[in-house]
C-alpha cells in the first residue's frame, strides 16, 4: 500500500525550500506515485521561473566537475540552484553517480543548492517521463537555475536537450569526441560547446574541429544562434567566466527572440505526449490482460479480420471507456 501523502503540506514545505520536502516530492516522481497527479496540479501555478541547463557528454569528460564549478559560479550571484543528475542506464540512484556525489560535497551544506541523483529506467516512459516532472518540483521549490547532468549514452543527450532551455555539450581533447558528437546528433542540440580538459594536448585542435563541424551544419539565417565553443579546465575552475558569459548570452537570446517560449511549448507538448502514451500503454496492458489483444490476434491469424481492422478496434477500445475489445 502506498503511504498516504499530505500533498498541500508537502508542496508548501517544498516551496519554502525545505530539502526534505523536495526530496520526498522527487521520490514520488521516481515511484510514479498515485499522488503525483495531485502534486503536479499543486505545483503548476508555481513553475516557469527556473532556467534549465542540460549538461551532456561522454562519461569522464568532466560533466560533474563542470557542474560543481558552475554551481559555485552561480552561487556567487546568489542564485538558488538545483542539480539533477540523471542516469538513464541505472535502475538505482547509487552506483555510477556515487563519485559525483562525493565531488558535489563542496555544496552539500549550502542551503541554496539542492542536489539529487535520479534513476529513470525503473518505469515506463523513462527519462522523458520522469525528468520534466522532477524539474517542475525544483522549479516550484524556487530554484533559479537547474543543472541537469546526464550520462552521455546515445539517445539521452537528445532527450535532455529537449528538456533544457540551454544545452551544454562537453567534449575533451583526444577522445574522438568530435566524430562521436557528429554521430550522436549532438551538434544539432548543443547551444554551447565546451572543450574541457584544456590543460591537455590537442585542446585547440578539438576547438577547431568542433567549430568546423558546427559551421557545416549552420543555416546562417540572420539572428540564428551560433553556438560558441569555450575552453575550460573544470578541475581548476578555469574558463568559467567565459562559460558563464556564453550561458548568459544564450539565455538573453532565448528571451529576446521568443525561442524560450517556443522551446518550453515544445517541451510541454512532449511531456503531455509522454504522459498520455504511458496511460495508453497501461490501458493496452489492461486489454492484453483481459485477453482482448489475444482474441484479436486469433481473428487475424484465422483470417476473420485484417490487422488494420484489428488495430482500429484496439485503438477504439483503448481510447473509450469500454474495458474490452469489441
Ligand atoms: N586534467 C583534467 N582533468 C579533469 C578536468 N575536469 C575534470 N577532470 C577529471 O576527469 C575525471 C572525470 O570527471 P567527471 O567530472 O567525473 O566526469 P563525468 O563523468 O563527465 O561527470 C575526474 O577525475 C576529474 O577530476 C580538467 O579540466 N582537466
Ligand atoms: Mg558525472
Amino acid at each position: 500500500m502506498a503511504r498516504a501523502v499530505d500533498v498541500p503540506a508537502l508542496v508548501e514545505q517544498a516551496r519554502a525550500g525545505r530539502p526534505r520536502a523536495v526530496a520526498r516530492l522527487i521520490s514520488l516522481v521516481e515511484d510514479a506515485h498515485p499522488a503525483l497527479r495531485e502534486v503536479m496540479a499543486a505545483l503548476a501555478p508555481h513553475t516557469g521561473n527556473a532556467h534549465v541547463i542540460g549538461i551532456t557528454g561522454s562519461p569522464g569528460v568532466g560533466k560533474s566537475t563542470s557542474t560543481s564549478a558552475l554551481v559555485k559560479a552561480l552561487r556567487a550571484r546568489d542564485l538558488r540552484i538545483g542539480v539533477l543528475a540523471v542516469d538513464p542506464s541505472s535502475p538505482f540512484s547509487g552506483g555510477a553517480l556515487l563519485g559525483d556525489r562525493v565531488r558535489m560535497q563542496d555544496h552539500a551544506l549550502d542551503p541554496g543548492v539542492y542536489i539529487r541523483s535520479m534513476a529513470s529506467r525503473g518505469h515506463l516512459g523513462g527519462l522523458s517521463w520522469a525528468t520534466p516532472q522532477a524539474l517542475r518540483v525544483l522549479d516550484a521549490a524556487g530554484c533559479d537555475v537547474v543543472l541537469v547532468e546526464t550520462v552521455g549514452v546515445g539517445q539521452s543527450e537528445v532527450e535532455i536537450a529537449a528538456m533544457a532551455d540551454t544545452t551544454l555539450v562537453l567534449l575533451a581533447p583526444g577522445m574522438g569526441d568530435g566524430i562521436q558528437a557528429a554521430k550522436a546528433g549532438i551538434l544539432e542540440v548543443g547551444d554551447v560547446f565546451v572543450v574541457n580538459k584544456a590543460d591537455r594536448d590537442g585542446a585547440d585542435a578539438t576547438v577547431r574541429d568542433i567549430r568546423h563541424m558546427i559551421s557545416l551544419g549552420e543555416s546562417r539565417s540572420p539572428g540564428d544562434w551560433r553556438p560558441p565553443v569555450v575552453k575550460t579546465v573544470a578541475s581548476r575552475e578555469e574558463g568559467m567566466d567565459e562559460l558563464m558569459a556564453s550561458l548568459d548570452k544564450h539565455q538573453a537570446w532565448l528571451g529576446e527572440t521568443g525561442h524560450l517560449r517556443e522551446r518550453r511549448l515544445r517541451r510541454a507538448a512532449d511531456e503531455i505526449e509522454s504522459i498520455a502514451l504511458v496511460q495508453l500503454r497501461e490501458r493496452m496492458g489492461d486489454l492484453r490482460h483481459g485477453r482482448g489483444l489475444d482474441e484479436l490476434a486469433a481473428q487475424v491469424v484465422d483470417g476473420h479480420q485484417d490487422p488494420y481492422a484489428a488495430a482500429d478496434s484496439l485503438v477504439a477500445a483503448v481510447t473509450s471507456d469500454v474495458d474490452h475489445v469489441q
